[in-house]
């Protein structure tokens, strides 16, 4: 009771972070231009600290464990959206189609910069990608997911900023030491954790 009364009409109060609003739509936020790739095109590129470099289709990512996750997405720009709908492939399942191909995910690839067709980069380390709700996402509310919001295919990072997910993913590059991506070398801070509004870098 008493501090939490302003909450009692809205019973999502806990799920907005500080700063954020609430929104119904699903906004575009793209830097550049808007690819537009067949489902059948998509490809995946593996590199860096690994064993070796492999490249996966979209018949490989057809033919692992699909999952359905419903989560909360919260942007930079401060709109959060609850509940969101996603199928895809599991980073960690991923992971092991991976350690298939090319052997064991050396214990030095502690980081992971996600690319995106067009140039696109963004850095995380490997253990925030691990979560059950991290997804090689491919649909989203029931459909294929539209270019505008990064189909055929994107990451999804639900914990972090939603700049931590790229749109029209098209590699995993493994790193030793960790790199910045696209937003992070322009300011964005390096983690991008929505709960401690780490927006910024300065
Ligand atoms: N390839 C690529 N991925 C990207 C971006 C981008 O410009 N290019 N923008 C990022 C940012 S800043 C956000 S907030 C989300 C927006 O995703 P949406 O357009 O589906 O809402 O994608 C992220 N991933
Ligand atoms: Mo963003």
């Amino acid at each position: 009771m008493g501090t939490f009364d302003k909450f009692a009409d809205d019973p999502n109060a806990d799920r907005i972070p500080p700063g954020q609003t609430l929104v119904k739509g699903f906004p575009v936020l793209t830097y550049g231009h808007t690819p537009q790739l067949a489902r059948e095109e998509w490809t995946c590129r593996v590199f860096g600290v690994i064993d070796c470099e492999h490249v996966f289709t979209w018949d490989d990512l057809l033919a692992m464990h699909q999952t359905k996750v419903t989560c909360d997405i919260h942007c930079v720009t401060r709109w959060t959206k609850l509940d969101m709908e996603w199928e895809g492939v599991r980073f960690t399942d991923f992971l092991q189609e991976i350690e298939r191909k090319c052997g064991c995910i050396p214990g030095e690839a502690n980081f992971v910069l996600q690319h995106a067709e067009g140039g696109y980069t963004t850095n995380t380390p490997i253990s925030h990608l691990l979560d059950d709700n991290v997804l090689l996402a491919h649909t989203y509310d029931g459909k294929p997911l539209e270019p505008d919001h990064g189909g055929p295919v994107r990451m999804l990072v639900p914990r972090y900023y939603f700049w931590k997910s790229a749109k029209w993913l098209n590699g995993f590059e493994f790193l030793s030491r960790d790199r910045p991506g696209f937003w992070e070398r322009y300011g964005y801070h390096n983690n991008g954790d929505p709960w401690q509004e780490e927006r910024f870098s300065h």
